[in-house]
């Protein structure tokens, strides 16, 4: 491998693979067609993708394999958690991506009648997090055996392997067509942007590169483009409805001196109640429109 070359070790299939790499395609970034290898080459910029599995994710940042990484918060936070697994803490998050939304929760069989955390004393809990789960366990000051898992967590309980479960949970669908139900949430998990702090200058000056550009695309992501028409006695109460604007624009209609066009970009999503506050003050021909790319 290159030296010269940034390398970013995202997921090779699963829930987050799909993801990554539009998040990579949207930062501009254009990929020789190689997905079964392990490493893919950019042709319009200085890195390399390494896809890999998950859970190996933050040791290739940690070790410098990689500079950056895209991981679940879930599995980097399990590695912190645990000293004797190494200088996990060294890799710095850069950024939440929005993406990979998950919980790390608590599950017992739903016809448990839980009336709180109290109930684990004493009990035996099935769980791939134990680190996680040991701290949230300490905290709450509850002794209860743990069981570590690879997988298929949420079969523990019939098995009579452990009384409650600790695993991720996204729609709740697993839990429930395994008789259990949601208790506790420890940890709420999404995916996020990942870098070794020590590299040398020519791959901090390419990573600070690409993470100017993930900032851009998740702006452009959350923010909308308004325009609409306002009646120039109403624009100081239209201006107070429109969400999270920054200073709008204001342009006169040719042919018109009571109205004016307001252009403003909001870093919210612009909701139909908003849209019709707007209208109830007056304003008309209201357009909201995605913005594709957008550099502060
Ligand atoms: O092969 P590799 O090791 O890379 O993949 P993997 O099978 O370990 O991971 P994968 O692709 O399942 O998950 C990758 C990451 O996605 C996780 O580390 C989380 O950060 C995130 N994520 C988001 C989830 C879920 N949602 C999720 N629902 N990871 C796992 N699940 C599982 C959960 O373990 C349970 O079995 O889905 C089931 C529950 O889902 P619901 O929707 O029924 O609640
Ligand atoms: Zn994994």
């Amino acid at each position: 491998m290159e030296s010269s070359r940034l390398k970013i070790a995202i997921q090779k299939s699963g829930r987050l693979a799909e993801h990554s790499l539009k998040l990579l395609a949207k930062c501009g970034i254009k990929l020789e067609k190689s997905k079964d290898q392990l490493l893919c080459r950019a042709q319009n910029f200085p890195i390399d993708v390494l896809l890999v599995r998950d859970d190996d994710i933050p040791a290739f940042v940690l070790t410098d394999v990689c500079q950056l990484g895209i991981v679940g918060e879930n599995v980097l936070n399990e590695l912190q958690v645990q000293p004797e697994s190494g200088n996990y803490s060294n890799i710095q998050v850069v950024k939440k991506l929005g993406f990979g939304h998950c919980r790390l929760s608590l599950a017992v069989p739903s016809e448990v009648v839980y009336a709180g955390i109290k109930y684990l004393n004493g009990k035996t809990i099935a769980t791939s997090y134990k680190g996680l789960l040991l701290e949230y366990l300490k905290d709450q000051n509850v002794n209860a055996k743990i069981v570590t898992m690879n997988g298929a967590v949420e079969i523990a309980p019939k098995t009579q392997l452990a009384d409650a479960i600790c695993d991720l949970v996204s729609t709740g669908n697993t839990l429930a067509s395994n008789g259990l139900k949601e208790v506790e949430v420890i940890l709420n998990s999404q995916a996020v942007l990942v870098r070794n702090p020590d590299m040398n200058d020519s791959l901090s000056l390419l990573s600070n590169r690409l993470i100017t550009r993930v900032r851009a695309v998740l702006k452009a992501q959350n923010s909308r483009y308004i325009v609409l028409h306002a009646p120039v006695s109403m624009l100081d109460d239209i201006k107070g409805v429109l969400p999270g604007s920054e200073a709008p624009t204001v342009i006169p209609l040719k042919g018109s001196d009571d109205q004016v066009a307001v252009h403003a970009v909001s870093d919210e999503e612009i909701f139909w109640n908003t849209m019709e506050d707007l209208k109830a003050k007056g304003a008309s021909s209201i357009l909201v429109m995605p913005i594709e790319k957008m550099m502060d």
